[in-house]
């Protein structure tokens, strides 16, 4: 069996799809797992989907996917723009990352146009709603094909 792909939630994003539609739509965070888990399925890919309100689990869940996981997508939320433990964990592994994000940060405040974790991942993706995370599995299944090969 292949190692599977970690995609990891940060704060709040537990709340999808019951607050802010305007901002962020209205599915909710399992109905970004269930999309999520389809696209894979296509590369016959295997998910590890979690979500967390705490930095400290995002951390350990992040080592784990070094030891673990082929592949990370992460959408830290908010510690996108504040976690350099999250920045320092990122650098510590060697699996590849790409960054996600619902909406579009640049269209917003200014504090969310700088990423801390931007500099340690593949590629970053967002402002395409729920797809922001089919297009990052897309794009590291064919990645992971290409390192295969
Ligand atoms: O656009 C994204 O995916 C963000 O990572 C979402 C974060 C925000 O801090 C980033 O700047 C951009 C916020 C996630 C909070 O999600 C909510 C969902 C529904 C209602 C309230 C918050």
């Amino acid at each position: 069996m292949s190692k599977p792909i970690y995609v990891l939630n940060g704060p709040n994003l537990n709340l999808l799809g019951q607050r802010e539609p305007e901002v962020y739509g209205h599915a909710t965070l399992e109905d970004v797992r269930n999309r999520v888990n389809t696209r894979a399925a296509q590369y016959e890919l295997a998910i590890e989907f979690r979500q967390s309100n705490t930095e400290g689990e995002l951390v350990d869940w992040i080592q784990e996917a070094g030891a673990n996981a082929a592949g990370l997508i992460i959408n830290a939320g908010a510690y996108t723009h504040t976690s350099v433990a999250i920045l320092d964990a990122l650098l510590a592994t060697d699996v590849p990352c790409i960054e996600v994000h619902l909406s579009n940060v640049f269209q917003r405040e200014e504090f969310r146009h700088h990423s801390y974790i931007s500099v340690a991942c593949v590629g970053v993706i967002c402002g395409f709603g729920v797809k922001s995370y089919e297009l990052a599995v897309e794009a590291l299944a064919e990645r992971l094909d290409a390192a295969e090969s």
